[in-house]
C-alpha cells in the first residue's frame, strides 16, 4: 500500500463566480496567500487557473508566468497549470499555457460533456500537448473524466511514449454531470484499468461537489492520492460554505493521516512524480 499522500490543491478553477463566493482567490496576492496556507496544513501541488482584473478566466500568459514566479517564490509547491481552460478557451490558447513553463500541466484525456457545455478534447489537441509537454520537460497529469480517457491514454503512450520523467500519473475527475460519478465503483473501475497503463502509475481522485467525501475516502482505501479544493467544491458540509481552500486541504490530511497515508511533502511529490529538476 502507498505511504505517503499526494494532496493537490484546486484553489480557483475557471467556473464559480467571485461574486457567488467571496472566499474564492481570484487575484494574484489571493492565489500566493491560498497557497501558502494549503502548504502550510499538507498540500504539495497546486492546479492552478487564474483571473483577469475582473475575475473571469484567463489564459494570458504574461499573467500565468508572472503567477509561476510569484508561487515559486513564496512556496515549495509543485505549479501545475490548468490547460484545460474554461470550456470557451480556444485550443491555440490552451497549448500556450505551456509558454509559462511550469513544471506540470494537466492534459484532459477526451472530450466530456460538462454541465450544459461541452468540454472539448480533441485527439490531435491531446497528441499536440503531450507532445509538446515532451519536448519541454513539463510532467503532464492526465485528466480521467470517464473511463474511455483511460483507454485514450494507453493508445497516447502507445503511440507517442512516456512522459517527461518517465512516470505516469492521472487524476479521476469525478462527478462532473455528463462524466462518470462520483462513487466507489467507479473509482474501482478506474483503478482496474490502470493494469493497462505502464507499472507504477499513481492516480489521484477529486470528487466534484457532494462527491468530494466519498471520492476522497475510496481512493484513500485503494491506495490512491487526493485533490480538494473550491474549484471542485464551494460547500464543506450540507448548508456550510467551504471558508477556505485550506480548510478543505486540513480535511483532507486529517483524513489521510487517518488512514496512516501523511500528507507528502513537496520534494517527496517530485520524487514521486519524477519531475525533472531545473
Ligand atoms: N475548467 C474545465 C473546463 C483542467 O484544468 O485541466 C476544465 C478543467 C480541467 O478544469
Ligand atoms: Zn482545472
Amino acid at each position: 500500500m502507498t505511504a505517503a499522500t499526494l494532496i493537490t490543491v484546486a484553489p480557483t478553477g475557471a467556473e464559480v463566480e467571485k461574486a457567488k463566493v467571496p472566499a474564492l482567490p481570484v487575484t494574484l496576492a489571493e492565489l500566493v496567500a491560498t497557497a501558502t496556507e494549503c502548504e502550510s496544513v499538507g498540500a504539495s501541488v497546486i492546479h492552478v487557473h487564474i483571473r483577469d482584473d475582473e475575475a473571469r478566466p484567463t489564459l494570458d500568459v504574461g499573467r500565468l508566468r508572472e503567477t509561476v514566479a510569484a508561487l515559486r517564490e513564496a512556496t515549495d509547491l509543485v505549479v501545475q497549470l490548468s490547460t484545460g481552460g474554461a470550456v470557451t478557451d480556444p485550443e491555440s490558447a490552451r497549448l500556450a499555457v505551456l509558454d509559462a513553463a511550469p513544471e506540470m500541466a494537466s492534459c484532459t484525456m477526451g472530450t466530456v460533456n460538462f454541465g450544459d457545455d461541452v468540454f472539448l478534447n480533441r485527439w490531435e489537441f491531446i497528441v499536440e500537448l503531450h507532445t509538446r509537454m515532451q519536448e519541454r520537460g513539463i510532467v503532464p497529469e492526465y485528466e480521467i473524466f470517464d473511463l474511455g480517457h483511460l483507454a485514450a491514454l494507453e493508445r497516447l503512450l502507445d503511440r507517442y511514449g512516456l512522459p517527461a520523467g518517465g512516470h505516469v500519473h492521472v487524476d479521476f475527475v469525478m462527478g462532473v454531470p455528463g462524466g462518470m460519478p462520483g462513487t466507489t465503483d467507479a473509482l474501482v473501475a478506474c483503478v482496474h484499468a490502470l493494469r493497462n497503463l505502464p507499472a507504477g502509475t499513481t492516480f489521484s481522485a477529486t470528487g466534484i461537489g457532494r462527491t468530494t467525501l466519498p471520492v476522497m475516502l475510496a481512493s484513500l482505501s485503494a491506495g490512491g492520492h487526493l485533490r480538494v479544493g473550491m474549484e471542485d467544491t464551494i460547500t464543506y458540509a450540507k448548508g456550510q460554505p467551504v471558508e477556505s481552500n485550506a480548510q478543505l486541504v486540513a480535511r483532507a490530511a486529517a483524513v489521510a493521516r487517518l488512514a496512516q497515508r501523511p500528507p507528502m511533502t513537496p520534494a517527496q511529490a517530485r520524487e514521486m512524480l519524477a519531475i525533472p529538476s531545473r
